[in-house]
């Protein structure tokens, strides 16, 4: 099964993503999710001027050599291109051998630890009472457990205030350039921990709750904040602190049970290594997309099953069918699965660009068993949706500070 060609696609039916296909003289197509929010031509760049040109004749059932050859062989290790670009390839391998074995990917894995995959959604409101209003529907819709955001009184616009706004984070900005958006850390601290403790006023223990604080805090004061949200038992702090830095997740485990959960930014196992073995937080939430694949993920998923530290792979809009399929046959393996982040697709025109195969019901994902990573994707319909330019927003103090996001 030799590589024959691989293709690149960037478009944007709803959101922008990056698709990779790759072709084998056998007459097999394998499919790869290679999106870089803000950054997709990066990516396409990556793949197509300096990774597509040494992989063809390669044997594409070589998944490890592979991923060993891109990652060590370009002297340049890491960083959020280079792993996103290799996760492309790398999903699309798998996706390849599946098909060439005629099996679903979790079964080269190592078969099902689980029947269906327990999924977290969003809660936002620009009110308190509007984001629980939001969290009623979701409990209703039979989700277990949501992320609740909420704008902050007297921060306009502060994420979390887009419920309903199909294009989420992004796309929001009329000049396509990055929107900006105010911070303050004494409001956002000063009033989180009464969201949550209406939330359990009104909704009581058994829905789990989580909370994305989005990197914007330092160490003392997540700890502070992890401290102040314990009476309202968290299933798990998001991003408290920017990640860079493995050790500050030490301080803020000192000063509190709050489960702590970070990795949407990482992009190698290196990047939470220390944070596994030191056993200083509890959810591991890297993305095969953005951390070298699934190749990538399943090595994680293992050295974080040796310290009883459980998988939650991030699940945002800006991550395509194709990555969010790969990440439920990763689920649907590991034996330490915690929790997936999932809060539908997109709705039209995505859904004719990509067939997936999950489907949601009373708060679980469900996987159809079909052969490698199981998502088509119609390159004729997706030439409708050409890329659009977007960017994440990007945060400012009052004095004009940028800020951590
Ligand atoms: C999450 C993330 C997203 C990111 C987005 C960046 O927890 O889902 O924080 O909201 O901001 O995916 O591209
Ligand atoms: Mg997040």
């Amino acid at each position: 099964m030799k590589i024959s060609e691989i293709k690149v696609f960037v478009n944007c039916p709803g959101r922008n993503f990056v698709t990779v296909k790759i072709e084998t003289d056998n007459g097999l197509v394998g499919l790869g999710d290679a999106t870089l929010n803000g950054r997709e031509l990066a990516v396409v760049a990556y793949i197509e001027k300096h990774i597509a040109p040494c992989l063809i004749g390669k044997d594409a059932h070589q998944i490890e050599d592979i991923w060993q050859y891109l990652y060590k062989g370009a002297y340049w290790r890491k960083g959020p291109i280079t792993m996103t670009a290799i996760a492309g390839i790398d999903i699309a391998l798998w996706d390849l051998k599946g098909k060439a074995a005629g099996l679903p990917v979790y079964q080269l894995l190592g078969g099902k630890s689980r029947a269906k995959i327990k999924v977290y959604g969003h809660a936002n409101g620009n009110t308190i009472e509007e984001t629980l209003n939001h969290l009623g529907q979701l409990i209703d819709l039979g989700y277990k457990a949501v992320r609740l955001q909420c704008a902050i009184p007297g921060l306009e616009g502060t994420y979390g205030t887009l419920a309903g706004k199909k294009d989420y984070y992004e796309l929001q900005s009329s000049r396509s350039l990055p929107p900006e958006q105010p911070w303050d850390t004494t409001k956002y601290l000063n009033f989180i921990p009464t969201l949550f403790q209406k939330a359990r006023e009104k909704y009581g223990y058994d829905i789990e709750l989580t909370h994305d604080v989005h990197s914007r805090l330092t160490p003392i004061e997540a700890a502070r904040l992890a401290k102040e949200l314990e009476p309202y038992r968290l299933l798990f702090l998001e991003d408290a602190i920017p990640s860079e830095n493995q050790a500050d997740f030490t301080l803020i485990r000192q000063h509190t049970i709050t489960p702590l959960a970070v990795g949407e930014v990482y992009n190698t196992i290196w990047d939470s290594k220390e944070l596994i073995t030191s056993q200083a937080i509890d959810y591991l939430r890297s993305a095969a997309t953005h951390s070298g694949g699934i190749t990538s993920m399943r090595r994680q998923a293992d050295l974080a099953s040796l310290y009883k530290v459980r998988t939650a792979p991030h699940g945002p809009p800006d991550i395509s069918p194709i990555g969010h399929a790969a990440h439920a046959h990763l689920n649907i393996w590991a034996p330490n699965f915690g929790i997936q982040e999932f809060i539908g697709f997109g709705g039209e025109p995505m859904n004719q660009v990509f067939r997936h195969p999950l489907t949601f019901e009373a708060g679980y994902l469900y996987l159809d068993d079909q052969p490698g990573i199981g998502v088509e994707f119609d390159e004729v319909e997706a030439s409708r949706y050409p890329y659009k330019r977007s960017y994440l927003p990007v945060s400012r103090l009052e004095d004009g500070t940028l800020w951590d996001w």
